[in-house]
């Protein structure tokens, strides 16, 4: 067996990882937090869904060992902040307490080993500023590919009725071409406000899109999710920062031998490439080994809970 390689940053971020809910990678997150270790843990919000559990009750195993894993950082000396988000905003009531070493803060700040000022925030806050409809940056490019499917069986329907030709695509296209605009709005109005702060940049999740921008002098640092992207934000020892999407460990599903349709074995892999990702290679053992006791969640991702900022 070998030894699996532990990275050390000077400080993490992730967000969005909706613990609670079915979409939630949190084998891959746990195997993350397994192989990463840092001075400082930030939690950007969202990290609970509280608004789902209210409504059913969702929590396999493997949500509990992040909640665990986290504790048990925090417990060998990771500082863990965390700063609520709109999912777990009732975590706020307890801004400027103190859970098993976790320090809850609002908002925060925070400097780079090259003296970088980072304000550290959800970003949900912005959702009134900005006006476009979040859920649509995740219409995929598959999706059109069905989407295109659909037009030709709608149109052939429609054309029987006698009604005229309508087109899905463009309607999609215009759909897309709004998200974009609302994740760009969304970027623009962070980093006005952190302008209008003195910062020099600002990191933030709550849009479910990692990236890394500056734009006159202000840094625009958003570390992703775990639900879709698998992404978090690391600051290494010289400052300089990164977005790290994890490869998640291999998903096998247990066969039943009971049924003459062997199933076939399932590997789930990101679909995302950002970038600025720096690519993070598994070998074998390390996929076998982390296998994890549930394997429903993992691989029937619901796109309601990727969709909700
Ligand atoms: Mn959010």
């Amino acid at each position: 067996m070998s030894e699996h390689p532990t990275t050390h940053y000077r400080t993490i971020w992730i967000s969005d990882v909706h613990l609670g809910t079915k979409g939630c990678q949190a084998s891959a997150l746990l195997d993350f937090l397994k192989h990463t270790e840092s001075d400082t843990l930030y939690l950007v919000g969202d990290i609970i869904d509280g608004w789902q559990l209210k409504g059913k009750w969702f929590w396999p195993q493997s949500h509990n060992d992040v909640i665990q894993k986290i504790l048990r950082k925090c417990r060998q000396g990771t500082r863990v902040v965390f700063v609520p988000g709109n999912h777990d905003s009732f975590a706020r009531h307890y801004v400027q307490q103190n859970f098993g070493g976790i320090e809850v803060v609002e908002e925060t700040e925070h400097t780079t080993a090259d003296g970088k000022r980072l304000w550290i925030l959800h970003g949900d806050r912005f959702d009134g500023v900005v006006q476009f409809a979040p859920w649509l940056a995740y219409v995929g490019d598959h999706l059109y590919t069905v989407a295109l499917t659909f037009n030709m069986w709608l149109n052939s329907a429609r054309a029987r009725m006698g009604l005229g030709y309508w087109s899905l695509s463009q309607y999609l296209k215009q759909k897309v071409k709004n998200a974009v605009s609302y994740i760009s709005a969304f970027e623009d109005a962070v980093m006005q406000e952190a302008r209008k702060n003195n910062y020099d940049g600002v990191v933030c999740g709550h849009i479910h899109k990692a990236e890394i921008r500056e734009v006159d002098g202000i840094l625009y640092c958003n570390d992703g999710d775990w639900v879709e992207s698998m992404t978090a934000l690391v600051e290494h020892a010289d400052g300089s920062l990164h977005i790290v999407t994890w490869t998640p460990p291999a998903v096998v599903r247990e066969k039943k031998p009971k049924r003459n349709r062997l199933r076939d074995t399932v590997v789930t892999t990101p679909a995302a490439s950002t970038p600025l990702a720096e690519p993070v290679s598994r070998t074998a053992t390390e996929r076998e080994e982390n296998v994890p006791a549930h394997t429903d969640e993992s691989d029937k991702q619901e796109p309601s809970s990727v969709i909700q900022a």
